[in-house]
């Protein structure tokens, strides 16, 4: 038992530990916490069901603390270590084990805290994603194919398809999007759940036990990360991040989480659940003295949820003014769903096929298409766009340009006139 957990079957519910449960849950008895503002469940409010019934089956894990299993069980994640977030071990050398770790030495803002994604695959060195994409220790430039394994940027994510295993989704710096392939369907374990669609039986440790208790289930996931000293070993209680709060914060706290549940992002509560995020949201604020970037980020991970789920919320940071995001490069615009493969000069072959549908983030205006890092319409693509396939060395003379094209088949230098 922790000193907390000690001090707190002392307090019987004392003012002071009002806020000893998770998830918006409050303490009304030491063994006790009412969990029904925000729908939450287990003896300490620590998870929360994700009841819609358009989510995608994607499993996320955002902000330091996060994580939404494929089949939709959300929950307070507090360890600070590296956790196996999906795995899957193949006779056939197909294994393969996505890690995500968090930053030990996290204090006050869950967001801007450093993460990284691992990604394992039988017979390969390590990629890792993090600011910089690296493999087996060396930076790579995308777009990069590695065997099965195709990576590419797109606005400020990395995207990594596995041909047969499932699509990844990486925001540079606090989240990250895994989607299964369907031959995937009930085949995963790790922190992301067994993708069965019963988001009951979720929580089985690396020893094939079926458990309630979040903290069981979490440190069995937990890795070593190279070069650092072993976590801490104990699975006590972790301590709930709102637990410092007083009444009238937590009042202030809810009434900015609970944003998510009027417009303008009522229009995807038929599809994807508020409540997980409006829970997590508190718990950020907790962590960020309500930090307005902090609310922000916590928002937008409702809205692309709701994104993700075909039903972008198209406009909800301009009626929430303090969220806006200015673009930095003056061609792009704000878009909630820029398509995971967008139009493009280049044949499709050089699109990763995804099966996340769309990610946020800064791009070309629609109806423009992305081409030598700018924005053009679709009649000032490069000559190829128009179907026809010039032989490798030619020099093709159009009207508007001469383009000389590469043994690879791909397009050179362009010379305008
Ligand atoms: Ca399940």
């Amino acid at each position: 038992m922790s000193s907390w957990e000690r001090r707190l079957h002392r307090a019987k519910c004392a003012p002071s530990y009002l806020f000893s449960c998770f998830n918006g849950g409050e303490c009304v008895h030491p063994a006790f916490c009412d969990c029904r503002r925000f729908n939450a469940t287990g003896p300490r409010c620590q998870m929360v069901y994700n009841a819609g019934p358009e989510r995608d089956s994607i499993c996320r894990a955002w902000g330091q603390h996060h994580v939404e299993t494929f089949d939709g069980l959300y929950y307070y994640l507090s360890g600070k270590g590296s956790y196996t977030l999906v795995g899957r071990h193949e006779p056939e050398g197909q294994s393969f084990s996505i890690q995500v770790h968090n930053d030990p030495q996290c204090g006050s803002s869950p967001y801007t805290c450093s993460k990284a994604v691992s990604l394992f695959f039988a017979g390969e060195q390590e990629i890792h994603l993090a600011k910089e994409v690296t493999h087996g220790g060396a930076r790579v430039q995308l777009p990069h194919v590695m065997g099965s394994v195709r990576l590419q940027r797109l606005a400020g994510y990395v995207i990594v398809r596995h041909q047969s295993a499932f699509t990844l989704a990486w925001d540079g710096a606090s989240a990250v999007y895994i989607k299964m392939s369907p031959e995937f369907l009930g085949w995963t374990h790790g922190l992301c759940g067994n993708n069965n669609a019963d988001p009951q039986d979720d929580l089985v440790t690396r020893y094939g036990k079926l458990t309630d208790d979040v903290v069981e289930f979490v440190h069995s996931w937990q890795e070593q990360a190279p070069n650092q000293p072993p976590g801490p070993t104990t699975s006590s209680l972790p301590r709930p991040p709102c637990l410092q709060q007083n009444p009238g914060t937590m009042q202030g706290v809810y009434e900015q989480c609970e944003a998510l549940l009027r417009p303008p992002f009522d229009a995807c509560h038929a599809y994807v659940s508020p409540l997980p995020f409006t829970a997590s949201c508190t718990s950020d604020l907790c962590q960020s003295m309500g930090d307005e970037a902090t609310w922000c980020r916590a928002l937008a991970e409702y809205a692309r949820a709701c994104a993700q789920a075909g039903q972008p919320l198209q406009g909800w940071r301009t009626q929430l003014w303090q969220c806006t995001v200015h673009c930095k490069e003056k061609a792009f615009t704000y878009n909630e769903c820029i398509a995971c493969c967008p139009a493009s000069c280049q044949p499709r072959a050089s699109c990763v096929d995804s099966e996340i549908a769309c990610v946020d983030g800064c791009y070309c205006p629609n109806g423009l298409i992305f081409e030598d890092g700018g924005c053009v319409a679709p009649a000032e693509c490069p000559c190829e766009f128009h179907g026809t396939l010039y032989p490798p060395g030619s020099v093709v003379k159009e009207d508007c340009n001469a383009w000389s094209v590469s043994a690879a088949g791909k397009r050179g230098v362009g010379h305008g006139h």
